[in-house]
């Protein structure tokens, strides 16, 4: 029993998609800017990130964070996201459900919290009816109007953009967002990345395509993640890069409203102001609200083969599988 590793977490989701925020049992990811200390959880702390995330414990889709000291001056606390195969540059509805899960537990209070995060500071304001506003970090359009050709598609066009992570946002052609079309969609989108990657553009991880709206909104999305998990949110940085390319198109002014459905028909709303407008930077804020759903003790036995998760490229040695000898010894 004493030798069991206790790892203490409030889970919440954010329009469908989870975050799980450690608020205890994490590793020590030392000092310095976030970016470096992300660099360190890859390289040193991978097994607990697959412990939080991945099966048993969790799934594909879960989004991890773990809190750290800031670097940053000026802000509150700092946090590094983490998903089913690595760490993410920033997460928007990760950030509204951290806020979300520190309002439950008594230790923010309504207002403007500056975060610390691995791509630079973010605010979060948290508002009196639970719902919270990410301001998050400057986001533009790196390339507009790339065309790929994606086997079994065809020609695909669309902008690679900044939002704090990287995207490719598909302009053309248009898909068909219902539920009942995540399969097909998981798998264009898949092709889609890597069409995209070999086309030099190996820094986008995440692809998002878009539709009509559902449910009173001015588009909906489809994101694919980096795992291959789909954002049941309509995704905060994904929301913020689609900002950036429609600021940059002229189609939507500074301070006008932008009401972004995900896949769930769940739904952000944004607006931006100009960081520079030369340069097409932008400063986005995406509001949306978040539940709690769980407080647990996740618990790691020394003898669970699977206790630093299920993770590819780390299969089970047969030694450690502890299964029961076969009958007769065979
Ligand atoms: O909301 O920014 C987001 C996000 C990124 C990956 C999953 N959600």
């Amino acid at each position: 029993m004493s030798d069991l590793q206790r790892i203490q977490v409030v889970d919440s989701h954010t329009g469908g998609e989870p975050t799980r925020v450690v608020l205890c049992g994490g590793p020590d990811l030392g000092e310095g800017p976030l970016s470096a200390r992300a660099h360190r959880m890859r390289d040193r702390w991978d097994s607990f990130r697959s412990a939080v995330v991945n099966e048993p414990r969790g799934s594909d889709v879960l989004v991890g964070a773990v809190l750290v000291p800031p670097h940053e001056p000026g802000c509150d606390l700092g946090v590094i996201f983490f998903n089913n195969v690595g760490t993410l540059g920033m997460c928007g509805h990760g950030t509204i459900g951290l806020m979300a899960t520190l309002a439950h537990l008594g230790r923010v209070r309504p207002g403007t919290h500056r975060i610390d995060t691995p791509v630079g500071p973010v605010s979060a304001t948290l508002h009196a009816d639970g719902q919270v506003s990410v301001a998050n970090v400057a986001s533009y359009r790196h390339r507009a109007s790339v065309a790929v050709s994606v086997p079994g598609i065809g020609e695909v066009v669309g902008d690679v953009a900044w939002g704090g992570n990287w995207f490719f946002l598909v302009r053309s052609p248009a898909w068909e967002l219902t539920l009942a079309n995540v399969e097909n969609l998981t798998d264009a989108s898949w092709r889609i990345r890597q069409a995209v990657n070999a086309q030099g553009f190996p820094e986008v991880d995440h692809v998002e395509l878009f539709g009509p709206p559902g449910c009173g909104g001015h588009s909906r999305n489809f994101v694919l993640c980096p795992g291959k998990a789909y954002d049941r949110s309509p995704c905060g940085t994904g929301t913020s890069a689609k900002l950036a390319c429609l600021a940059a198109d002229g189609k939507l002014a500074e301070g006008e409203a932008w009401i972004q459905e995900g896949i769930l028909g769940t739904a952000f709303r944004a607006g931006f102001r100009w960081e520079d407008r030369a340069a097409g930077r932008i400063l986005p804020v995406i509001t949306g609200s978040a539940h709690v759903t769980a407080e647990a003790t996740l618990l790691l036995a020394p003898d669970d083969p699977f206790r630093w998760g299920i993770r590819p490229g780390a299969d089970l040695d047969p030694r450690a599988a502890g299964n029961p000898a076969p009958p007769g010894g065979n």
